[in-house]
């Protein structure tokens, strides 16, 4: 399937990972880890499609052969050795099959080998905050936009104020924590999902292989407000996140509490200008 594409009333056309009405497939790749996830969804249907066939050609055979009227003494047979043993050893062998690609699967996403940058998220009741140790260790909160400020290209409950940005084709660690309950970090076109909990710090990572912008939701129900936490995350060219990055320097706090750091060169501030919505 084509990645849907729309013209961002405030950056270029790029992929937009999103929800579609009556989507029933996973939804299109954004980045490796979902590539990925797909193939390996493909494989196991196609498995689950052979065995469902399988089972279904054999009832039907079944009632067709043996009912009454063609086979009124039924068979007293009690045991066949050879039959018990493939219906043993065969699924064994699918279920081999099955884990090998999905534990090599579930260690590709557990944790990014080669990070280019580090971005804490954080769960709160209700709403996601991040930090960007790595630029200069400014945070931010991120909320959505209330229905009646929906703005051309912005998507309801899932367009937030402040989303988080990340440069195209970079791997991006995320640590996740929590602050007062479970919460859940998911952006499915991504293929991310951690759970962010109180006390501890869990490790994932994405990588976003094309420009655009991924929606995604908290995924652990976490209180009254829990739709109120939709998470946007925008992939932008290398340039646009230092721009984004020398502004974000300015308008946010640190993480650790002290005011905006420091001013922007002025080659920022224009490329800003540009960027900016
Ligand atoms: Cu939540």
């Amino acid at each position: 399937m084509a990645p849907a594409t729309a013209q961002q009333a405030d950056g270029p056309p790029g992929m937009v990972g999103a929800p579609t009405p009556w989507g029933v497939a996973l939804q299109p790749s954004g980045g490796i880890i979902k590539t990925e996830i797909n193939s390996f969804n493909n494989l196991i249907l196609w498995i689950m499609i052979g065995i469902v066939a399988f089972v279904l050609a054999l009832i039907i055979y079944c009632v067709w052969r043996f009912r009454e009227s063609a086979n009124p003494v039924p068979s007293r047979t009690s045991h066949n050795t050879l039959l018990e043993v493939a219906w043993t050893v065969v699924p064994v062998l699918i279920l081999v099959v099955i884990a090998i690609p999905s534990f090599r699967l579930i260690y590709f996403q557990d944790r990014a080998r080669d990070a280019d940058l580090t971005i804490n998220v954080q769960g709160r009741q209700w709403y996601w905050h991040y930090q960007y140790p790595d630029h200069g260790n400014f945070a931010f909160d991120s909320r959505p936009i209330p229905d009646d400020e929906i703005g051309p290209g912005q998507l309801r409950t899932l367009s937030v104020d402040e989303p988080m940005v990340v440069p195209v084709g970079a791997n991006v660690r995320i640590l996740t924590t929590g602050q007062d309950v479970i919460h859940s970090f998911f952006v499915p076109s991504l293929g991310v999902q951690k759970y962010t909990i109180p006390g501890r710090t869990l490790e994932t990572w994405f990588r976003a292989d094309r420009e655009g912008v991924f929606y995604g939701q908290c995924n652990n129900i976490c209180g009254v407000n829990h739709w109120f936490m939709p998470i946007e995350v925008r992939a932008v060219s290398p340039e646009r996140f230092e721009a984004w990055v020398a502004e974000a320097r300015q308008r946010f706090a640190r993480a650790d509490g002290t005011p905006p750091a420091v001013a922007a060169a002025p080659a920022a501030e224009r490329q800003l200008a540009e960027t900016r919505r």
